[in-house]
């Protein structure tokens, strides 16, 4: 709902370890995703985690695992700046999202300023209403080739920011590889329709940023995530003396 600019270069966060927030703000990511969909953070550690971004200057989103008030409300209190939501595949589910994440009279989120996101009690509760509805991004995530087909209805939807395009559960849920030709068009399509209606679309890179945000028209992008990083740099390292 906020008219600023998506941030544009992100990272997944799933080690349940604050201190790699840290560490990808040290890289100079803009953003990361706190991952609560898939792997072991849990919501205490979340609130540890979007506190230290916020102190480091990254904005701090969460993937929740669906859209029920606990998912949704512990996040936000405790100040994200946005939620990914996963598995949104037509326009109806997308106002699920909306009304989960939105203040009355779009939403139905709960209200309570005594956590991060009222200042610990210090907001004006109107501030507090008007951010919440105003500045919290909700970037709702296509993963389906329903979601593609439907990818304007979905993403103009009111109160929902941004689609993001999940690759992964994509190829797993249409069938098809990853590196087949027809999910390729079915994506490139979407990616088409997007930019035909100025819908803010972001994906997970895959060494192809520069095409991704130059040609493709992606207004941000997921580079990697803490696991992965630590596993391809262990094993350079190791490899490297191994083969020596
Ligand atoms: C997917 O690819 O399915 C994701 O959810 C994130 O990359």
């Amino acid at each position: 709902m906020t008219g600023a600019a998506f941030p544009r270069l992100g990272a997944w966060v799933k080690l349940p370890a604050p201190e790699s927030v840290e560490l990808l703000a040290l890289a100079g990511f803009d953003f990361v995703v706190i991952d609560a969909e898939h792997g072991a953070i849990d919501s205490r550690t979340a609130s540890t985690m979007i506190g230290l971004a916020l102190g480091c200057g990254l904005a701090p989103f969460v993937r929740v695992a669906g859209t029920a008030p606990r998912d949704v409300q512990v996040p936000l209190d405790a100040g994200a700046a946005g939620l990914f939501v996963p598995q949104v595949d037509d326009a109806s589910r997308a106002r699920d999202a909306v009304r989960a994440t939105r203040f009355p009279p779009l939403g139905r989120r709960g209200a309570s300023t005594s956590g991060r996101a009222g200042r610990w009690g210090l907001e004006a509760l109107g501030d507090y209403l008007r951010s919440g509805n105003d500045e919290v991004r909700l970037v709702v995530q296509a993963e389906s080739a329903g979601a593609l087909s439907a990818i304007v209805e979905i993403g103009e939807v009111t109160g929902v920011d941004a689609v993001f395009i999940g690759p992964t559960d994509l190829a797993v849920s249409s069938r098809f590889r990853e590196d087949d030709g027809r999910l390729a068009d079915l994506v490139a399509a979407a990616e088409r329709r997007c930019a035909d209606h100025h819908i803010t679309l972001g994906t997970t890179a895959a060494g192809n940023a520069p095409e991704l945000l130059d040609r493709r028209g992606y207004d941000f992008l997921v580079l990697g995530a803490d696991t992965t990083m630590l596993r391809q740099g262990a094993h350079a390292l190791v490899s490297g003396v191994r083969t020596a």
